[in-house]
């Protein structure tokens, strides 16, 4: 089980701090983590409450989600591109930035789409709340009402999310079948680059890595887990290739959260 400190105590150290929510693989959270383990950037784990009110970390970083990236007294990075951009700089190499315009644009477009607002996550996040409101388990309906005053939830953005979510994986798909046919294994140019590692993570709210690579709660493995026909149908197998590739090669398995 990964060793986390609380807020304060981090708070009132200096170098490179991690904010996680603990206990479960959160894919911004497992993203961050990713960024960090493949530049051999060493940070301090920090605790966030899933679903807690977090108020050391609302006072310290004037929001109560996870991840947060902090270095030194810099502000808080709390967003998936700020903490990629502070990575990037404290450790540029392996780059996961491509150096070339076009590269980088695709990449921060396909990355928008899974890691951004009504991207991937956030949509099948509105599923979730969205399950979790009906839930028989009163715990359940609490974490599903927080949840959905916190990122937005409505009942119609929520009905229109699996063909979101499925509009974005036909797309991801598409990519890597592109660059199979131009010989890359990945998904931009030549390289590993952020977006690789943003969808081996965000792939857990699909279909989870096994429970030897991926302990999860069976509450939480059965909320990632799609149940969905449309967004099964868009999940192509070359998708889950690229994710189990990814992990394999360039992330720590198994997670530990
Ligand atoms: N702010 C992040 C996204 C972070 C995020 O949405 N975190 C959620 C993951 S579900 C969270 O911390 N939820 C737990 C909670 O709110 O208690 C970004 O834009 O990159």
């Amino acid at each position: 089980m990964a060793e986390y400190i609380e807020v304060e105590r981090a708070r009132a150290m200096t170098g490179l701090r991690l904010v996680l929510t603990s206990g479960v693989p959160g894919p911004w959270s497992e993203a961050a983590k990713g960024v960090l383990h493949v530049k051999q950037l060493a940070c301090v784990k920090v605790r966030q409450e899933l679903g807690g009110a977090n108020r050391a970390l609302f006072d310290w970083t004037a929001q109560a989600s996870a991840p947060v990236m902090v270095w030194n007294d810099e502000r808080p990075r709390s967003t998936w591109i700020d903490q990629l951009y502070l990575a990037e700089r404290l450790q540029p190499n392996p780059p996961l930035v491509p150096a070339n315009l076009e590269d980088r644009v695709l990449m921060f477009g396909y990355a928008n789409e899974i890691c951004g607002e009504h991207g991937l996550g956030w949509s099948k996040r509105l599923m979730i709340i969205h399950q979790g409101i009906a839930s028989p388990n009163e715990a359940g309906r609490q974490l599903a009402s927080y949840l959905a005053g916190k990122y937005g939830y409505d009942r119609a953005a929520a009905e229109a999310a699996p063909a979101r979510i499925a509009g974005i994986l036909g797309a991801l798909s598409t990519r890597l079948e592109q660059q199979r046919k131009r010989g890359s294994r990945f998904f931009i140019g030549d390289a590993l680059s952020a977006l690789d590692i943003y969808w081996a993570c965000f792939a857990a709210l699909i279909d989870p890595l096994p429970d030897e690579l991926c302990p999860m709660s069976p509450t939480f493995r059965r909320v990632y887990t799609d149940t969905d026909p449309t967004i099964k149908a868009a999940t192509a197998p070359i998708l889950l290739e690229h994710r189990d590739f990814i992990y394999h090669n360039f992330l720590e398995l198994p997670l530990d959260f």
